[in-house]
């Protein structure tokens, strides 16, 4: 099997090592000369653990090249990115899309099949994808088979889940769901779901959708509690011991390229219908503002002067900060405040200072945006030089509180009354 993937980011990459660890023969194209230089030349631009190993390994069995051009194979792979556009509701921006199904036109033959895992908004697949190969005179189910079949691996276990998750295979026809089916078992451990393409499309959107939804609860509950005086981190703890409750953890905001965007292409479609999804997005996109203003509170009330902003990327244990509620924290202070802010974080070495303790002298306040396992054990050492010992963890994180002169937490500030347990 000849497999051929346009782009070769942080999905079409390992996709296409794991096809070419299991026996295909692939090529990876991406627009990028330095991506396709590089790769060639055994090297990974992106962190993800054991990745470069699979290059390694694949390089040297030729199982794998990188090109800046298509040429002919048996599967197309689509993973390039699908960002919202700037309109009202931040609908699915398709220009990479469509571009890449418009450079494998000139290689497909009949029998050949095409796979989209870009995240695409409902319906995408058989509205727009279609009629682009139809449009030279395929059709699709007889001479070439379309599948959606969307990602769902996690940064930093990209390789393992590949292998071990449930994969949704979006068929435009049943013909179309068998071949996705057939191909994805050269490697896939996990069950295979055969659906339509349109219900993998909004299956995919829906997962990330739920967990933004669960979060803005969360988010909302934090809202409430402080207006009420009640302790947020208490009330999830003891609704949890419900046994079909699971009440996420509040934080900062949402980040990430999924979570934060995804839902938009729900509410694109159908805005007059998406009210609860909508209504969640606003309350995660407030969170950065709270937190600023909760910070503005605390530093009056110990007369502080300096920030330090501990974590810039938008979840714990990783290099990532796109859409990371941090960077708008930190615009936001430095906006419309006079403190003096200083960043640390152990991912993002090219920003900031290069060490905690560093970042910590003289502040005022550790302020803790990210679950980092850096954070989660801060010791006297290293806030030994901070002028007042303060910290705010919005990610309910760190361990070591008592070495802190005063500790607030989001959602369980200290004016605010503990529940009994
Ligand atoms: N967060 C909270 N509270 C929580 C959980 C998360 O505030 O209780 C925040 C995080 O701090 C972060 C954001 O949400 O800012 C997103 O983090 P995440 O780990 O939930 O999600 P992603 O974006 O890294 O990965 C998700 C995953 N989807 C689901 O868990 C449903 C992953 O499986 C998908 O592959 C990925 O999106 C994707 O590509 O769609």
């Amino acid at each position: 099997m000849k497999v051929v993937t346009i782009g070769l980011g942080y999905i079409g990459l390992p996709t296409s090592l794991m096809f070419a660890r299991h026996g295909a023969e692939v090529v990876g194209v991406d627009i990028s000369k330095r991506v396709v230089g590089f790769l060639n030349a055994g090297h990974v631009l992106i962190e993800e653990p054991g990745l470069e190993a699979y290059l390694t390994e694949a390089l040297l069995q030729q199982k794998f090249k990188a090109s800046l051009i298509p040429e002919e194979g048996d599967v197309f792979i689509i993973a390039v990115p699908t960002p919202n556009l700037s309109d009202k509701y931040g609908s699915c921006d398709l220009t990479y899309v469509k571009k890449a199904i418009e450079s494998i036109l000139p290689y497909l033959k009949k029998g050949n099949t095409v796979i989209i895992e870009s995240t695409i908004a409902p319906c995408t697949t058989e509205d727009i994808i279609q009629p682009l190969i139809e449009k030279v005179g395929f059709q699709i189910g007889e001479d070439i088979f379309l599948v959606h079949c969307p990602e769902r691996v996690l940064p930093g276990k990209i390789l393992h889940e590949l292998v071990n998750n449930n994969r949704i295979i979006g068929g435009v026809t049943e013909k179309c769901t068998q071949k996705g089916i057939e191909i994805y078992g050269l490697f896939v451990k996990g069950k295979s779901l055969g659906a339509s393409a349109s219900a993998a499309e909004l299956a995919k959107l829906m997962e990330n959708t739920y967990r933004d939804v669960n979060i803005a609860l969360a988010n909302e509950l934090v809202l409430i509690s402080e207006k009420l005086g009640i302790d947020a981190l208490s009330v999830i703890q003891l609704a949890n011991e419900h046994p079909r409750v699971d009440i996420h953890q509040p934080g900062p905001g949402v980040g990430g390229h999924c979570l934060a965007v995804d839902p938009y292409f729900i509410i694109a479609k159908a805005p007059e219908r998406a009210q609860l999804i909508h209504q969640a997005r606003k309350i995660n996109s407030q969170m950065p503002g709270f937190i600023v203003n909760q910070v503005q509170e605390i530093m009056e009330e110990n007369k502080g002067t300096k920030v330090t902003v501990l974590g810039l990327t938008y979840k714990g244990n990783v290099d990532d900060i796109r859409e990371s509620p941090s960077l708008q924290i930190i615009n936001e202070l430095e906006r419309s405040t006079s403190y003096q802010i200083v960043i640390f974080d152990p991912y993002v070495a090219e920003v900031g200072t290069s060490s905690i303790e560093e970042a910590l002298v003289n502040s005022d306040l550790a302020l803790v945006l990210t679950d980092h396992d850096e954070f989660k054990e801060i010791s006297e050492k290293q806030i030994r030089n901070m002028k007042t010992p303060i910290l705010f963890d919005t990610k309910n994180c760190v361990k070591t509180l008592n070495q802190f002169e005063k500790e607030y937490s989001l959602g369980r500030l200290p004016s605010v009354k503990q529940l009994e347990m």
